[in-house]
């Protein structure tokens, strides 16, 4: 880890919620690693206010971290490994934390896993309505098991009377539309969670489209207006990705995740700079592929 880039659980833990009161829209990257998270908390790009834009926290990705270990994303991952891992990306970024909770296991596990990312200064638990163990949202042809909302509402519940303190987020991923469920059953289960324990819900779909997203985004304002309910909702556009941040925040989305592109980054940048050091037999070509040492001397110091 870098010296340069740290926070105390105490200070980071309530960011999040605290950003989200304010009225925040916020953008996250995703970290499979602690290098991906200095890199993800360390961009920043002009925005066309003339303001410096940066992403508001760091999304631990379940997909990116099994991908990482070349591993399907599919719970494999142990408990204490995927603490490890979380632990490590914490102490190289003051960002807040958005942890993938994937099912969360049963409802005892869960509550030993939020209490855990409660300890390690976690903001936010996303935890998907999947029976476990999950299969990957957006690989074809992949069938998928719904929870029952009663066992999942139930287990969130718990895990929220587990937690110590009240800084720490939980919010309900909804995946009817990735499992083929639809529109209908996508709503159902949103007006179960907002009437549930958790601080907020997660909508996901890999219709390119984004027919399927903007559909269930017109209609969770009158659903949360009918209920008397309010809660942030959060969205991962990567099967959608030609709509901006922008629009899916003006359409009603609090949080955007980008949840997988460092890793992915890293993958191509990867798979060409081999084949570049082959085809040329030396390294020079494969320069223009690589980050300079004196860039990542300065990011991750030199221990002087
Ligand atoms: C992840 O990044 O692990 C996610 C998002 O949960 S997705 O892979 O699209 O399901
Ligand atoms: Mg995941």
């Amino acid at each position: 880890m870098t010296l340069k880039y740290r926070t105390l659980a105490e200070t980071r833990r309530g960011q999040l919620k605290a950003m989200l009161a304010a009225g925040r829209k916020l953008r996250a990257i995703e970290a499979h690693n602690p290098l991906s998270a200095l890199i993800g908390s360390t961009a920043s790009a002009a925005a066309p206010d003339g303001t410096t834009k940066e992403f508001d926290a760091i999304w631990l990705s379940g997909f990116t971290n099994a991908a990482a270990r070349a591993l399907p994303d599919v719970e494999l991952a142990r408990f204490e490994r995927r603490l490890e891992s979380i632990e490590e990306i914490a102490a190289a970024t003051a960002k807040p934390l958005i942890a993938d909770a994937d099912t969360g296991g049963d409802a005892l596990a869960f509550q030993y896993l939020c209490a855990r990312l409660e300890a390690l200064g976690v903001s936010l638990v996303i935890v998907e309505d999947k029976v476990f163990p999950k299969r990957t949202s957006l690989a074809p042809g992949v069938h998928h098991d719904l929870e029952d909302p009663a066992v999942f509402t139930g287990k969130i519940a718990k895990a929220k009377a587990a937690c110590l303190g009240d800084e720490m987020l939980i919010f309900a991923r909804i995946e009817s539309l990735i499992a083929g469920a639809g529109l209908d059953d996508a709503l159902a289960r949103a007006r179960a969670y907002l009437g549930s324990e958790a601080d907020g819900i997660v909508i996901h779909s890999k219709d390119p489209t984004g027919a399927e997203i903007f559909a269930f985004l017109d209609a969770y304002g009158p659903l949360c207006d009918e209920l008397g309910i309010a809660k942030p909702l959060l969205c991962i556009p990567t099967a959608y990705n030609f709509v901006t941040d922008r629009e899916l925040f003006e359409r009603g989305a609090d949080i955007v995740i980008h949840a997988n592109h460092l890793l992915r980054a890293a993958y191509q940048a990867m798979t060409e700079a081999s084949a570049s050091i082959l085809a040329h037999d030396r390294s020079r070509e494969a320069d223009a592929l690589c980050v300079a040492l004196p860039e990542l001397f300065e990011l991750i110091g030199v221990g002087e």
